[in-house]
Order: C-alpha cells, then structure tokens, then sequence
C-alpha cells in the first residue's frame, strides 16, 4: 500500500534498524522502544491486522511469530524469556496499521494492566 508506513520500511524508503530478515518477513527496532528490546515483527504483504493476516494467510502468521522467536535468539533473551504483542483497535492504541508483532524484553517487564 502506498501511504503505509511499515509498507514504505519493507520497501526501503523509510529507514529502519533491520534485526532479522526472511523472504517474507522483516524485523526492525521500535523507533519509541518500550523496553530495553523492543522490536517490531512485520509480514512484508500489507495485511490490515493480526486477525486479518491469520485469515488470509495462516502461514504468513505462523512466519511472523517464527521471525519474532528467532528475533528472541538474536537478542539473548530465548532463556529469560519476552513478550510478543499484538494491539488491535483504539483500546490497545494502535497507531500503524499494517499487522506487527511487538517483542519486548531484555530486562524484567511489568505486569499488563492499565
Ligand atoms: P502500535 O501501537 O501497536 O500500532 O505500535 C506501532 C509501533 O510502531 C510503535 O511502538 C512505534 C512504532 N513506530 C511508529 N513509527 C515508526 C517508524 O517510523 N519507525 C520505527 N522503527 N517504528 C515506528
């Protein structure tokens, strides 16, 4: 899509930190970062949301949270363990609307909440 933002880092003409590639998924660090780690997983298609991309493409989800574990490898933190996020609509405060699996970690995370 066009006026897509993470569309426009897939294609290289927004800049990014990659962290990991694969042929259909890219990993780059959030630009905001809400934890010590704090990457961004995208599918490089355009698909809306989660839910939208695990009904289009089941196998195109599985490779994003294929991506984020590797990503979890990457960054030393398979053995202390993250959390993978997806925000969905106005109440999670999603802002970018192209399907992303947050992986944060790198240090000990807060419990959800408010
Ligand atoms: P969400 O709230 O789930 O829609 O999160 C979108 C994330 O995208 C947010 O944590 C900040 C990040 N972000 C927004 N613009 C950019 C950008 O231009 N570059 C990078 N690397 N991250 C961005």
């Amino acid at each position: 899509m066009s006026d897509c933002l993470f569309c426009k880092i897939v294609a290289g003409d927004i800049p990014a930190t990659t962290v990991h590639e694969t042929g259909t998924t890219l990993a780059f660090r959030d630009i905001n970062p809400q934890a010590k780690v704090h990457v961004l997983v995208v599918p490089k298609a355009h698909h809306e949301d989660a839910a939208a991309l695990g009904v289009a493409d089941p196998q195109l989800l599985a490779d994003v949270v294929a991506t984020a574990a590797k990503v979890a490898r990457l960054e030393g933190m398979d053995e202390a363990g993250y959390r993978l996020v997806f925000n969905t609509g106005e109440h999670a405060g999603r802002t970018v609307f192209h399907a992303h699996l947050h992986v944060l970690g790198g240090e000990q995370l807060g419990l959800f909440g408010r």
